[in-house]
């Protein structure tokens, strides 16, 4: 009911909303691209295996770039869809299904309609059919101008592999539509070729196979290798079409690739012994790079999520969120103690990580009294509840900042 929005809105209210002076409109009026990286982890980046680098592209771009080394997916069974929902709602995905199959009728106040106010023009870029992940439906509901999808591209069986293009072949068909979009746009481009289990033509091959008991993980790096190679091309490409200096790109790994049926064989590429309950917390951290147009490169170390991203674009895009009902934080501030919240009530402090009802110090990895995790533990719940609430209720209906509120004064008086 209302009352319950006017509850949750009240929580979200006193949760820090500020945005850093210094950060706050520098990227004001630019376009947006979000690239979304189809099961990047974090361990990849700065890495090598047989000598090689598996991401060099992205490691060059860190350089100049903002890069979140401590930020992690929160994700659940919707995949890439409940990254999609996190990074543009700052909602927590749904603890079953994906929101974008149950809840693609709600209200949402998302930044493709938010930006819209401002003269944005919304599109999203993938090389799969329509349907999939319900996309079809939820982005409307999303504000989204337009979705480029399979019928658009032309699919040949030398161009894709998998459920749609070869990462190139998707960027090089994806630019001639992005050339032609009013601007400002705020576009999002889902890559495809790195998804399980990993197959690529052995031509696309720019590194070895690893070499390991798992062929999963094995194939793993060569796929990552080459979406790294991908997304140079279309970067450079952005600088030959002169979009590279008026855009603000944000490049995230949407959630893990490596599941922890493969722990062995990463323990051997982390050099471990075991894979340790800590160890897997931190693997679900993924890459986030930010780079904004001049603006020379930084690598923050502050405990964040996928639900930070929204407030955090928006504020370097100028917009302020004090009044928007939304669960993150600007990744630029300095927080005295973050936490991030995964989708399963588990949870990374600066000094805990909370799993399987077990607190662990995040030093040692020793698990360590309950009572130190006690506090963040409800606020995890607390969290998680409330956005449930919002979903399951469509209460954004009741938001009085959301313009296409369709709530009627008789849905707000019952
Ligand atoms: C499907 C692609 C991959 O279109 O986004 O989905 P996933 O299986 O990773 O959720
Ligand atoms: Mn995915």
């Amino acid at each position: 009911s209302s009352n319950t929005f006017a509850e949750i809105e009240n929580y979200v209210k006193v949760k820090d909303k500020g945005a850093t002076p210094a950060m706050f409109g520098v990227a004001k009026g630019k376009n947006v691209i979000l690239i979304s990286m189809e099961s990047t982890q974090s361990f990849v980046i700065n890495r090598k295996i047989n000598g090689e680098e598996i991401t060099p592209f992205l490691n060059s771009f860190i350089k100049e770039s903002y890069y979140f080394d401590q930020f992690y997916h929160q994700t659940g069974q919707g995949k890439t869809s409940d990254a999609e929902f996190t990074i543009e709602n700052s909602l927590y995905p749904l603890d079953r299904g994906s929101v974008f199959f149950t809840h693609f009728n709600n209200e949402y106040t998302a930044t493709p309609e938010i930006l819209k106010d401002y003269g944005y023009f919304s599109a999203v870029f993938h090389s799969n059919d329509k349907t999939f992940w319900n996309r079809d439906l939820m982005y409307p509901s999303l504000g989204y101008d337009r979705y480029y999808h399979q019928q658009d591209f032309v699919g040949t069986q030398q161009n894709s592999v998998g459920w749609g293009l070869k990462d190139k072949d998707f960027f090089t068909q994806s630019i001639s539509y992005l050339k032609e979009l009013p601007q400002p746009f705020y576009t999002k481009f889902i890559t495809l070729t790195n998804h399980f289990p990993f197959t690529i033509d052995p031509k696309d091959r720019l590194i070895e196979e690893y070499n390991s008991e798992s062929e999963i993980v094995n194939r793993y790096f060569p796929t990552v290798r080459y979406t790294d190679e991908a997304i140079k091309y279309f970067i450079q490409r952005l600088k030959e079409e002169g979009l590279y200096d008026n855009t603000i790109i944000v490049i995230y790994g949407d959630h893990y690739g490596i599941s922890e049926n493969h722990n062995a064989a990463m323990a051997q590429f982390l050099d471990k012994n075991e894979i340790t309950p800590v160890d897997s917390m931190q693997l679900q951290r993924v890459p986030l790079i930010i780079h904004i147009p001049k603006q020379s490169g930084q690598t923050i170390s502050k405990v964040s999520g996928q639900i930070d991203v929204k407030p955090t674009l928006l504020h370097l895009l100028g917009i302020s969120t004090t009044h928007s009902t939304e669960f993150g934080t600007d990744l630029f501030i300095k927080e005295k103690d973050p936490l991030v919240v995964m989708r399963d009530g588990s949870f990374i402090t600066n000094d805990y990580v909370y799993t399987k009802n077990i607190c662990y110090a995040k030093q040692t990895g020793e698990p360590i009294e309950e009572q130190l995790c006690e506090p963040y533990k409800q606020k995890a719940k607390f969290e998680l509840r409330n956005s449930d609430k919002l979903i399951y209720g469509d209460l954004l209906r009741f938001d009085p900042s959301n313009k296409r509120n369709t709530g009627t004064m008789t849905t707000i008086l019952e």
